[in-house]
């Protein structure tokens, strides 16, 4: 099963072009951390994925937090993620008819299509999103992680909706790159990445409903490949330490994961 298997025999079977790349950029940088880049100022983000970027596999923005957006952010972005060798990845969560996600996609002012590698979309609508992201205009390397839980407090999804929505994902082999969610809900098909946000040093939720578990119990009892850190990192008095700290720690947990 996949929860043992080194990321590098598991991106032999995966299908999708971007986790294929995503598990070597694992393997040889040694790190499983996505940083949530939930800042709404340009040059911080930029500074901060300048910074961080040794540590990280995966840089995932809400573009449309950003108030002083410009095309103009997208190339230098570009140019930082190729250089320290990291994914970009919006978190969109597209969850309308395929027509208007094909739209919300790859038009409007950001044309997330031209620069994100990944997104993420809700399966609720079904599989017109996925046919829309699929077929849409845009970079060619593209691949989506669906919603299958969440971590906040009180989500509506039930066990009928997540398991749907794994049956989902097996009808898009060379389109998903995996899964967004908190417990282990697939051990086979190892060329899928288990995506789990909510993660923190110290476990203390928010005040709207955010629920945090920390990197070890993700990683080692919820079989959790990537690891989604936003506040542990960037409201941190030091976040470039508090990176490579999580990426350390997450590291050791996935070794010992594996381990015999
Ligand atoms: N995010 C979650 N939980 C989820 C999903 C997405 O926290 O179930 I799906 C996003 C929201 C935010 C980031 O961008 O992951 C977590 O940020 P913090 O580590 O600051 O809570």
């Amino acid at each position: 099963n996949r929860f043992k298997m080194p990321f590098l025999d598991r991106s032999k079977l995966a299908k999708n072009p971007v986790s294929i790349k995503l598990f070597g950029i694992m393997s040889s940088k040694q790190t499983t951390l996505c940083l949530a880049a939930d800042l709404t100022d340009s040059t911080k983000i930029l500074n901060l994925a300048e910074q961080v970027g040794p540590y990280i596999c995966a840089l995932k923005t809400h573009i449309d937090i950003v108030e002083d957006f410009h095309p103009n952010l997208i190339q230098p972005l570009k140019d930082i993620a190729k250089r320290h060798n990291f994914v970009l990845f919006e978190d969109r969560k597209f969850a309308d008819i395929g027509n208007t996600v094909e739209m919300q996609y790859s038009k409007g002012i950001y044309q997330i299509s031209s620069w994100a590698s990944l997104v993420t979309a809700h399966s609720l609508t079904g599989k017109g999103v996925l046919d829309a992201i699929k077929g849409a205009p845009g970079n060619e390397e593209r691949g989506v992680f669906l919603l299958a839980e969440t971590s906040a407090a009180g989500s509506l999804i039930n066990d009928t909706y997540t398991k749907a929505t794994l049956k989902l994902t097996a009808d898009y082999p060379d389109l998903v790159s995996g899964i967004v969610c908190q417990n282990p809900l697939f051990s086979d098909s190892p060329g899928l990445i288990q995506l789990t946000p909510g993660v923190k040093l110290e476990s203390k939720g928010d005040n709207l409903g955010q629920q945090y578990n920390t990197p070890d119990y993700v990683v080692i009892e919820k079989g959790a490949d990537i690891a989604v850190v936003g506040r542990g990192i960037t409201e941190a008095a030091d976040p470039v330490t508090a990176a490579k700290l999580y990426r350390d720690v997450l590291w050791k947990a996935y070794e010992k994961r594996i381990e015999n």
